[in-house]
């Protein structure tokens, strides 16, 4: 069994892939918050010590861990650009090979939505947050060409076990085939650099995926089955800006609520 490194491994999509990958795979889990299990390590990815520390010894990494909306430039800073040199830096001095980095669909977010790109085409960042998803895509072309590792980039759109509203119904992902596509990006044997779409088979995509399906991705799922009761929903929006372009309100807004943060404790009454 091949051991895998999971950073991030207690926010949403770490949780996700933690419980899909245990099975096929010696799974260590890291992040800064601590959780109670066995194979969990604490780490803090702006240390360089941390990311040595939790990479030593491991076949390949899902990285995972950093900032995943849009924020406040420091904490991009800290958590996407030196947390994530860290941890490709840690992984050459460990000598592991192939790394999985989930990049987003922010890192191209500023195409329009009647557009169909692929992998190929140049990243139009939509927000601070998807500038550090390019700067990774980057940094592991560099360590691919100069180091020879084996770098896997996953623009991610939106990991749910169901669509959330009528941008997501383009750009869904659901566990199951999130877990096939990260398996693809670890099992894969002569993988170089690699980029391709974490999306699932939606009828409504923007994406031509195509690259997945060359290295053998197979989605089981679209988000087509949940439209019609989204789209019943889906209150009428008057930020054209966001309505047009692939990111939505990632083009406009200075602050995207934040997911991974703590939740705020509310007094009852
Ligand atoms: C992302 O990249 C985020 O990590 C995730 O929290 C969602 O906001 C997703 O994009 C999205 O576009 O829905």
């Amino acid at each position: 069994m091949k051991k895998v490194l999971i950073t991030g491994a207690t926010g949403d999509v770490g949780t996700h892939l933690s419980r899909e990958l245990a099975q096929k795979y010696k799974l260590r889990l890291s992040d800064k918050r601590p959780i109670k299990a066995a194979n969990f390590m604490k780490a803090d990815i702006t240390k360089m010590a941390d990311c040595v520390r939790i990479t030593k010894g491991m076949d390949a990494i899902v990285h995972l861990g950093g900032y995943s909306v849009e924020g406040p430039w420091e904490s991009i800073l800290q958590a996407n650009i030196i947390g994530c040199y860290n941890v490709f830096e840690a992984a050459r001095r460990n000598r592991v090979k192939r790394i999985v980095f989930p990049t987003s669909n922010h890192a191209t977010g500023f195409y329009r939505r009647d557009q169909t790109i692929d992998h190929r085409v140049y990243p139009k960042p939509d927000s601070r947050y998807g500038v550090s998803k390019v700067f990774g895509e980057a940094l592991g072309s560099l360590y691919a060409d100069k180091y020879g590792m084996e770098m896997y980039m996953v623009r991610i759109g939106n990991v749910n076990p169901a669509p959330l509203d009528k941008r997501r119904l383009s750009i869904w992902i659901s566990p199951r085939d999130i877990a096939q596509l990260v398996s693809i990006g670890i099992d894969h044997p002569g993988i170089k650099f690699e980029i391709v779409y974490g999306v699932s088979g939606n009828k409504r995509s923007w994406y031509d995926n195509s690259n997945a399906a060359r290295l053998g991705y197979r989605p089981q799922d679209d988000s087509e089955p949940y439209a019609q009761e989204i789209m019943a929903k889906e209150k009428p929006s008057d930020n054209a800006i966001a309505e047009v372009h692939q990111g939505g309100i990632f083009c406009t807004a200075e602050d995207v609520p934040n997911p991974a943060a703590p939740k705020r404790k509310t007094r009852k009454k």
